[in-house]
């Protein structure tokens, strides 16, 4: 049996057509069903719908043998112990320094003290600030990074943008490029060698021409 893990959301919906694609169609709606192993037209694949986050822990500890998960994550998990095989080309955005509008380019931080930096992705953030010579405080949360600033919980914050609506809607502005990202197909390592005969056709007709 080969087991992929997905994420439900955009992951979800931009695999579905990749999946598809590879002759492979889950055996019930994944956006619907309360399952969390869902069976495929395939009876030699399976698929698991997780958090995004727990995507790159499955397949470490290879309870998946493929994943699909954002740059984002892996970049934030460290990916140790895991293949990058492809980048899907899917659930394209950026990951962004953002601050309001009305901190005019963060001048007079110094006044205030440290920079207070909100996001989830706290590894990420504190390479990007430690890079600058920017001892941050970061501010670890689960979603809405954009309410943190409004609020006055931090200065800054680190999320992801893609149409920059929810910036805009916020007053944020982007100030700092931190990542491109876009969603990879992820692979356990063990399973590369003890499935290979299994993996290789799924990777190659999911991964197409953009195998690494
Ligand atoms: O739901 P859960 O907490 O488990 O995870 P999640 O909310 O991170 O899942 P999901 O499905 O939202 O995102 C999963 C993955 O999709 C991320 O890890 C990224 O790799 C990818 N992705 C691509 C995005 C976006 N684009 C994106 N725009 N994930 C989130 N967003 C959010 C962003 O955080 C912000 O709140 O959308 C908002 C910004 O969108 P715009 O269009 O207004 O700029
Ligand atoms: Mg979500």
């Amino acid at each position: 049996m080969v087991t992929l893990a997905l994420s439900k959301g955009r992951i979800l919906e931009e695999s579905l057509p990749l999946l598809a694609r590879a002759g492979i169609l889950p055996a019930e709606d994944l956006g619907r069903t309360r399952r969390l192993i869902v069976g495929t037209n395939r009876p030699d694949v399976q698929l698991v719908v997780i958090r995004a986050a727990d995507v790159p822990t499955y397949v470490r500890y290879g309870a998946a043998d493929l994943g699909i998960a954002g740059k984002d994550v892996l970049c934030e998990d460290g990916g140790d112990g895991l293949y990058e095989l492809a980048d899907l080309g899917i659930a394209a955005c950026r990951l962004m320094v953002a601050e309001p509008v009305a901190a005019a380019g963060g001048a007079g931080r110094q006044e205030w003290g440290r920079l207070r930096v909100a996001t989830k992705y706290v590894r990420i953030t504190e390479r990007h600030f430690a890079a600058q010579g920017i001892q941050a405080d970061i501010i670890h949360l689960y979603g809405s990074m954009e309410l943190a600033p409004l609020v006055g919980l931090a200065d800054r914050i680190v999320d992801l943008v893609s149409s920059g609506q929810t910036l805009a809607a916020n007053g944020l502005r982007a100030v700092e490029h931190v990542l491109d990202v876009s969603a990879r197909l992820v692979a356990n390592r063990a399973a590369m060698k003890m499935k290979s005969a299994a993996l290789r056709p799924i990777i190659a007709s999911l991964a197409g021409e953009r195998g690494i």
